[in-house]
């Protein structure tokens, strides 16, 4: 009985124009391709891992909006690890930027764009080793530190570009940026 049917769809199949019949070709292969559903389950999972590479908009809390126009930084990012884009992170009060991000010797964000009056609490993931956040102004330095959890925090009240580092890992990249509107 089965047999008859399929004996019937292959004269319809020949009895198609060419087209018709590329068409019909093209849903048997997706068709050999449902088989592969079992392995595009599994493929799911590694979704999942997908979803932890999430990590990275996770510590800036979701979508990352970025400034319509690029500050210009002097060329002080231009070698800057985890640099792409200035995040706008204006109007919030208080901002977390990553110490240890990346491969663990980057900022993340490496350079923010936050309102006057904002509280930048700079959190140590743990990563990379040893390091610290200091302004290039000397506005404001924290301790070194490895250990994960560690807080610094400063307050910008002035606008302007406050270019900052983490001092044994400057000559590697590891350089930020906050501008502050
Ligand atoms: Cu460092």
């Amino acid at each position: 009985m089965t047999d008859d049917t399929t004996l019937d769809r292959r004269r319809f199949v020949q009895a198609t124009t060419a087209a018709g019949a590329t068409l019909l070709l093209a849903g048997c292969s997706g068709g050999g391709g449902d088989g592969g559903d079992g392995s595009d389950g599994s493929d799911g999972g590694d979704g999942g891992d997908g979803g932890s590479g999430g990590d990275g908009s996770g510590s800036s809390g979701g979508d990352t909006q970025y400034l319509g126009e690029e500050p210009d930084y002097g060329g002080w990012l231009d070698d800057a690890n985890n640099y792409e884009q200035t995040v706008d992170a204006t109007g919030q009060d208080q901002v977390t930027v990553d110490v240890g991000a990346g491969d663990g010797l980057a900022f993340g964000p490496a350079a923010v764009a936050v309102s006057s009056g904002t509280t930048v609490v700079w959190e140590w993931t743990g990563q990379g080793g040893s390091h610290n956040v200091a302004a290039e102004s000397g506005d404001f330095e924290s301790e070194s530190s490895s250990e994960e959890g560690y807080t610094f925090e400063y307050t910008f009240e002035e606008t302007g570009t406050y270019e900052y580092v983490c001092t044994p890992h400057r000559s590697v990249g590891m350089k930020g940026a906050v501008v502050v509107q």
